[in-house]
């Protein structure tokens, strides 16, 4: 009997994990001052963490940005939109950010993306995304894979733009999953004895 309590409570528990790995956790970073990322804000490249993931940022000129109104580069000299990404002081304003975690890179929402406002976003050899006005979905549904530490660019190419928000979906390690289930396989057979 006790033993039939404990199979039916790690029947349960690997349900449960199982369950909760498969669509794995999403998680939005809100990239407004006061929401997930201010230990970016004024820095050339930076670190925010949110539920556990890491989210590594960097600005090819100046600093990162946030205000309450968007998140952008901060380029260095005068004459830019410090917290859009721009023409800055005369060079197109690059970030370049990874996750300590597989993920999926559901979307991006940004912000006063207009007519002529035009980025990449790419990484190395995997996959290279066009941003411009008249995108399909708002926020712009990326649903790219991204490999922990793998750098992605979003590198302005037109006109002037912010973000409000960022959103993966981590994607879960097996290990977990396949340790519950050894640990059922195992109860099973002394169960069967
Ligand atoms: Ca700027
Ligand atoms: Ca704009």
């Amino acid at each position: 009997m006790f033993l039939r309590t404990r199979l039916y409570a790690a029947v349960f528990v690997c349900l449960l994990v199982s369950l909760s790995q498969s669509s794995g956790a999403v998680i939005t970073f809100d990239m407004l001052s006061g929401g997930d990322v201010d230990s970016l804000d004024g820095t050339a490249s930076g670190t925010a963490v949110k539920d556990g993931l890491s989210l590594t940022a960097s600005a090819n000129t100046g600093v990162l940005n946030c205000t309450s109104i968007s998140f952008g580069i901060n380029a260095s000299g005068t004459g830019d939109d410090t917290d859009e990404f721009d023409n800055g002081a005369g060079m197109s304003e690059i970030m370049t950010f990874r996750f300590d975690s597989d993920v999926v890179l559901v979307s991006i929402d940004f912000f006063s993306l207009g007519s002529g406002d035009t980025a990449d976003l790419s990484s190395a050899d995997s996959f290279n995304l066009g941003i411009y006005d008249g995108l399909p979905t708002d926020p712009f549904e990326v649903n790219q894979a991204i490999a922990a530490g793998t750098d992605v660019e979003l590198a302005r190419t037109g006109g002037s733009f912010g973000i409000h928000s960022i959103t993966v979906d981590v994607i879960p390690e097996p290990a977990t999953a396949s340790l519950c289930c050894l640990a059922l396989g195992i109860l099973v057979k002394r169960r069967r004895r």
